[in-house]
């Protein structure tokens, strides 16, 4: 049973068994629209940590010894159990992390293509065969799993990021010890719930709920032969350096950016602020992608503004579960207030204010809805200055600048390329010799071209350059990070060398 029907509280899946921490202490998970509690989780310690780290280690000889097909079957199970409870899941996502509904769903359907790729990956041929330099030699790559996987995710995507992590580890042989985000356990629940009833062998799959210092359990134990992250740049460097200092051990980390949209003076206008509005207000700003420097030619500045701020001010800000809504509310208290901190310092830093929804207008909450953490669209332009902290700063909120460049693209690039992240970044322009400088100059390991820079393909690499990424914990790219590399090679001939 995965809840304590005596104490009414969540608890850890380790060893394929619901267990009590041995902590004692619980915490909340809030419905961020409403404020309501809605569900008393185990918070995870060192000494839970330790147990779930024991049993994957006891379990991964015999689950890497299983095949990938046989492997992958677990996963296809849940494959179908995404599919099926899309809608379902969709609204819990929404729920716990007050994503406006069409993006719940989004999250779960994103899991669920993970899924399907590292299931379906398992039909494939692992490894290369390599011409030898010897004829009568055969050279080969074979992959295997480094052993236990640890996994630590965020709450802005509460399903997807952690597939994203876990379905190709499992699929590849390796053991998993995974926290959530201390914001979203129901959604890290209800995935130990489907990994249950697929029936994954004990310890190959345990999760323990909780907060920073279990993540940080997970991180600093020898056991954990690679950690796999997605969080703040301020925590992954902190893995990132530890793990660094540990031979034999990987970390790959993602961390936010402060994302930029160049509109060329050739671009269309229609594509540019469709773009720039989905960019900077979906998800309420809080994605990884999501942008918050808008880069416009001096040729079709004032005509994007206009359209730009018009688009702001009539953002729908409202219930996340109601179909109409555009942006839901910030994850937690705590992040209004930051939001607000970054406001106040673009207006310190000189920021001309277009638009400032930031409280939101009068009768703009939704009824019942007051104890929720609302905050709503704040647009300004500013004259470029690399030294502007409110330019370099990740927001990770519905917190946008507007800058005018004049010249060509060299200079947009200058100023999109002018920041210590390198995620994501999007052109929007008619000329594709702009358009391949930007592939090609843009320091992004995503980039977009006449579209919104939030998209995600699971067959594609997903990560970051400079203080964005460091390794790739995400989509398809994972496999290097999970697995080792042999190179075997044979002598067919008879021939002692
Ligand atoms: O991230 P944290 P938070 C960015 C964004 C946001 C900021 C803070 O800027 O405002 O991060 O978000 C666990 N050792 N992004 O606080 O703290 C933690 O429990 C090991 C960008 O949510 O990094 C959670 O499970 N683990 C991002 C996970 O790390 C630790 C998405 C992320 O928490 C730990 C989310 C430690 N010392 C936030 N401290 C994106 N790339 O999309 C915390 N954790």
């Amino acid at each position: 049973m995965s809840r304590d029907a005596a104490t009414d509280r969540y608890q850890h899946y380790i060893d394929g068994a619901w267990t009590d921490g041995t902590g004692g202490e619980t915490f909340e998970s809030k419905n961020p629209a409403t404020g309501d509690p809605l569900a008393t989780f185990e918070r995870g310690t060192e000494a839970d940590v330790d147990t779930a780290l024991e049993a994957a280690d006891d379990a991964f000889e015999e689950w890497r010894s299983l095949s990938y097909i046989d492997r992958a079957e677990y996963l296809w199970e849940i494959y179908h159990e995404l599919r099926d409870r899309t809608d379902e899941l969709g609204e819990i996502v929404s729920r716990e992390c007050g994503k406006e509904i069409s993006e719940g769903r989004a999250d779960v359907i994103e899991a669920y293509h993970m899924v399907e790729w590292a299931a379906a990956n398992a039909r494939h041929p692992h490894g290369d065969v390599i011409p030898s330099e010897i004829p009568s030699k055969d050279a080969y790559m074979r992959r295997k799993p480094r052993g236990v996987i640890g996994c630590i995710t965020p709450w802005n995507f509460p399903v997807a990021i952690p597939f994203w992590h876990m379905a190709i580890a499992l699929v590849e042989g390796n053991t998993v010890v995974w926290k959530p985000a201390e914001q979203t356990p129901w959604c890290g629940q209800i995935i130990a719930e489907m990994m249950d009833d697929a029936g994954v062998p004990d310890g190959v799959f345990n999760m323990v709920q909780g907060f920073g210092d279990a993540g940080a359990s997970i991180v600093d134990d020898s056991r954990v032969d690679t950690v796999l992250f997605t969080g703040s740049a301020e925590v992954g460097h902190e893995i990132a350096g530890k793990v660094g200092g540990e031979p034999g051990k990987l970390a790959a980390c993602e961390m936010g950016g402060k994302n930029g949209i160049i509109v060329a003076e050739d671009a269309d206008l229609d594509i540019a602020v469709h773009s720039a509005v989905m960019s900077s207000f979906k998800t309420t700003g809080q994605r990884c992608v999501s942008s918050e420097r808008l880069i416009v030619h001096e040729d079709v500045y004032d005509e994007f503004k206009v359209r730009y701020v018009e688009a702001a001010e009539n953002v729908a800000v409202g219930d996340p579960l109601d179909e109409n809504t555009f942006m839901g509310p910030a994850i937690e208290p705590e992040h209004v207030e930051k939001i607000h901190k970054h406001n106040e310092l673009a207006k310190k830093e000189g920021a001309e204010v277009l638009v400032d929804r930031a409280d939101l207008n009068e009768g703009e909450i939704p009824d019942g809805h007051a104890n929720g953490n609302w905050v709503g669209p704040f647009v300004y332009e500013i004259e470029y200055d690399s030294d502007r902290r409110c330019l370099q700063e990740e927001c990770f909120g519905p917190h946008v600048a507007l800058i005018e460049y004049s010249g060509g693209i060299e200079r947009a690039l200058e100023i999109h390329n002018d920041t210590h992240y390198g995620l994501a970044g999007a052109i929007i322009s008619e000329d594709y010799r702009k358009i391949h400088r930007f592939r090609d100059e843009a320091e992004i390991g995503l980039a977009y071209a006449n579209l919104p820079c939030i998209g995600a393909e699971v067959h594609l690499p997903f990560g970051g350059v400079k203080k964005s990424g460091n390794g790739y914990p995400s989509a398809r790219e994972v496999i290097e990070a999970v697995t080792e590399r042999t190179a075997f090679t044979l002598n067919n001939s008879s021939d002692i060398e």
